[in-house]
């Protein structure tokens, strides 16, 4: 038999007192590591947003945020036979009754039709041909090709 065991049959009440507190201290320490990963997973979630970066990404790529008011900038401009790459960026929430949020750059006279879900970046590469004024649109909110706002002009330079 173990001294173990001797004194478990010696002081059966304080053993049992100690058991409880070890329980209970386990308890706390689970409460604890559960309450500090809730509060840290909200604050990542509600600082997220913040520190999202906008101002990186691809270098020389053009910034466009998407919004209800239209894009800004409106006016782009590129070189004929050089790629350029648009950062589009949409900062609407979800909550959005007109068109969810969403916001979309799409050329008239070019193949290249973007839409970019709310509080996302996107980023797309493409190599205007020719030179000439290109005219970009949104029609997933505000009226879109109705809405004089939802326009922009890309002006190609040779
Ligand atoms: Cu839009």
């Amino acid at each position: 038999m173990s001294k173990r065991t001797l004194s478990a049959k010696g002081h059966p009440n304080r053993l049992r007192k100690a058991a409880a507190r070890r329980k209970g201290g386990r308890i706390r320490l689970l409460a604890f590591g559960t309450i500090a990963l809730v509060v840290l997973g909200l604050a990542a979630y509600f600082l997220w947003p913040a520190m999202r970066p906008t101002g990186g990404g691809s270098p020389g790529a053009v910034t466009v945020q998407l919004s209800m008011g239209g894009f800004d900038p409106n006016h782009i401009e590129g070189r004929a036979g050089e790629p350029l790459t648009l950062r589009l960026v949409n900062k609407d929430t979800p909550l959005h009754t007109d068109g969810g949020g969403w916001h979309q750059l799409a050329f008239e006279n070019l193949r290249i039709d973007v839409n970019v879900p709310p509080e996302t970046t996107q980023e797309f590469t493409f190599t205007p041909a020719t030179k000439g004024s290109y005219r970009f649109y949104c029609s997933v909110c505000c009226g879109g090709k109705e809405n004089p706002y939802m326009w922009g002009t890309l002006e190609v330079k040779a």
